[in-house]
C-alpha cells in the first residue's frame, strides 16, 4: 500500500482546473467577503475552498488544486487524514469542552504524555497545551522569567513568532506584522542570525554565534537574559538555515549563563524537516521546545513542553486559558501523531525534500535569477534575486507564485525581503502529484525569470 492510498479519503489526488482560478463562485463569495470581513485580515489565493482530501484542495467552483503549502506546515498528515477525521468525530459525539482547568479529561494528558516523549531530551519533561502558536511563545516566555527571575528575552534578525502584542515584539519583520500596531513589550532584545547566504564574512556556525553573542553581553548582559529563543530553521523570516554548529554554540551559552533555551518548532516541527524536530538535526536539546501547527491535522492546538523543573517552577493556576487543549483538539492530535509513527512521515519528508531540492539545484544551474536553494526535509525554499547580485527580487517572486496559482499549484512566499518561495507539502503526498506541482512551478520560474 502507498502513503497515498492509505491517506485517499475521497478526493482523486489529480489537478483538475474547470474554470478559472478563482472561478465565479469564489468570485461571488468573495464580493460578500469584502463587505463583511476586516480587510485587514489577507488571503494568498482566493479560491474559496470547500473540501479537501490528501494533497488536494477543490474550491467550490470544482477546481482541485495541488497543496503544497498545507495551510502553513499545518496538515502535515494530509488533509481530512483518516485517523484525524476518525478521532474528531468520535470526540465530539463525547464531550467538545468541559475547560481543563475546571472538571479534566484524559485526552489531554495523553497528549502531553506524547509530546514529553516525542520531545529531544532524557529528562523529566510536562507539557501545557494553548490554542494557538504565538500563545505557546508567550507562555514560553512566561514560564522561562517566572523561573529564572530574570527579564530579558533573545531573538534573532528574521524571527517570526506571532502577531500578539508580546510576540509581535518577538517578530523582527515591519510590514505587515507590526506596522502601526506598536508600542511593544519591552525587553527584547534582537541579535544576529547565521544567515549563510547573506553573510558577508562567511562564518561558521560557531563563529556566528560568537557575534550573535558578543551582542548580547555587551548590549544585555548575561545575567539579565531570562531566555534566548530561536527556530532552529526559521520559517516565515525566509526557510533560513544557520550554519551547522549555530543553534548548538546558542544553546551552550544559555547552559553556561542560566538562561532557559527554548525552540520555537511551531513551524518546524512534527517530522516536517525529516526528524520529529528540527534541532535533533542539529544534535540540539532545548530546555523548553513550543509546537503548534502540524501537531493535530489542522485543528488548532499549541504547546509548550521541556524540563520539568523549568515547566513546573510555575505556581498552581499561573498557566491556562478556557481552550487550551480543548478535547476534540487534542483527539486529533493524537490521530495525527498515531498516522506519522504509522506511516514513517519523518522519513518521508526526507525523500520528498531530495526530490524538490534535487529539481531546485538542477533549476538554479540554469537560471541566474535563483540565487539561493536551501530547506530541509520537505521545507524547502528557494531565494530569488536580480541576476549577477544578491539583491531581493520580491517583484519576480510575487509572479512565480501568481502563476503557479492561476494554474492550481498552491505556494507560498515568505521572507524578511519577499523574495522567497517555500514548499511545504503535506509528508503523505505521492511522488506523481509532488512532480506534476514541481513541473508547474519550474515552468513559472523560467516564464518569469528564464528572459534575464
Ligand atoms: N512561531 C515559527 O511559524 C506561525 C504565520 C502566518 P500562530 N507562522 C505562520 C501569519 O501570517 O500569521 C508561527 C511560526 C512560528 C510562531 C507562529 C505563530 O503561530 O498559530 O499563527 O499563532
Amino acid at each position: 500500500m502507498t502513503v497515498l492510498d492509505e491517506t485517499d479519503t475521497g478526493l482523486p489526488q489529480r489537478r483538475e482546473l474547470v474554470t478559472e482560478i478563482p472561478g465565479p463562485r469564489s468570485l461571488a463569495i468573495h464580493e460578500r467577503r469584502l463587505r463583511a470581513v476586516a480587510t485587514g485580515v489577507s488571503s494568498t489565493l482566493p479560491a474559496y475552498i470547500e473540501t479537501a482530501s490528501g494533497s488536494i484542495l477543490r474550491d467550490v467552483d470544482g477546481n482541485s488544486l495541488i497543496d503544497l503549502g498545507s495551510g502553513i506546515a499545518v496538515t502535515s498528515v494530509g488533509h481530512t487524514a483518516p485517523r484525524v477525521v476518525e478521532a474528531v468525530r468520535d470526540q465530539v459525539g463525547h464531550l467538545i469542552h468541559s475547560c481543563f482547568m475546571v472538571t479534566p479529561y484524559e485526552p489531554y494528558v495523553a497528549v502531553a504524555e506524547a509530546l514529553n516523549e516525542l520531545t529531544p531530551g532524557d529528562f523529566d519533561k510536562t507539557t501545557a497545551l494553548f490554542n494557538s502558536g504565538a500563545e505557546a511563545v508567550e507562555n514560553a516566555v512566561k514560564i522561562a522569567r517566572h523561573h529564572t527571575r530574570r527579564s530579558a528575552v533573545v531573538v534573532f534578525d528574521h524571527a517570526y513568532h506571532g502577531r500578539t502584542n508580546l510576540t509581535m515584539a518577538l517578530t523582527a519583520k515591519n510590514m505587515p506584522y507590526k506596522h502601526g500596531f506598536g508600542p511593544f513589550a519591552p525587553e527584547i532584545y534582537r541579535a544576529s542570525l547565521s544567515y549563510p547566504y547573506r553573510d558577508p564574512h562567511g562564518l561558521s556556525g560557531r563563529d556566528a554565534a560568537v557575534r550573535s553573542l558578543a551582542e548580547v553581553e555587551s548590549q544585555v548582559g548575561a545575567a539579565n537574559v531570562a531566555c534566548v529563543l530561536i527556530e532552529p530553521i526559521q520559517g516565515e523570516g525566509g526557510f533560513i538555515v544557520p550554519a551547522p554548529g549555530f543553534l548548538a554554540a546558542i544553546a551552550e551559552w544559555c547552559a553556561h549563563h542560566g538562561a532557559v533555551f527554548i525552540a520555537d518548532e511551531i513551524q518546524t516541527g512534527f517530522c516536517r524537516t525529516g526528524a520529529w524536530f528540527a534541532c535533533e538535526h542539529e544534535g540540539v536539546v532545548p530546555d523548553l521546545i513550543t509546537t503548534a501547527k502540524g501537531i493535530a491535522g489542522g485543528m488548532p492546538l499549541a504547546a509548550v513542553t521541556g524540563r520539568a523543573e523549568i515547566m513546573n517552577s510555575v505556581h498552581e493556576g499561573g498557566l491556562g486559558g478556557t481552550y487550551g487543549g480543548n478535547p476534540v483538539a487534542a483527539a486529533a492530535a493524537l490521530g495525527s501523531i498515531a498516522t506519522m509513527r504509522e506511516l514513517d512521515l519523518a522519513d518521508r519528508a526526507r525523500h520528498l525534500g531530495e526530490i524538490i531540492l534535487g529539481r531546485f539545484d538542477e533549476l538554479a544551474g540554469e537560471l541566474a535569477g535563483i540565487g539561493d536553494v536551501r530547506g530541509r526535509g520537505a521545507m524547502c525554499a528557494l531565494e530569488l534575486v536580480v541576476p549577477g547580485t544578491t539583491d531581493p527580487d520580491p517583484v519576480a517572486t510575487k509572479r512565480v507564485a501568481a502563476l503557479c496559482h492561476q494554474q492550481g499549484v498552491v505556494v507560498l512566499t515568505c521572507g524578511t525581503y519577499g523574495n522567497v518561495v517555500r514548499l511545504l507539502p503535506p509528508l503523505v503526498i505521492g511522488d506523481d502529484l509532488l512532480d506534476e506541482g514541481l513541473g508547474v512551478l519550474e515552468g513559472a520560474l523560467r516564464e518569469v525569470l528564464g528572459s534575464r
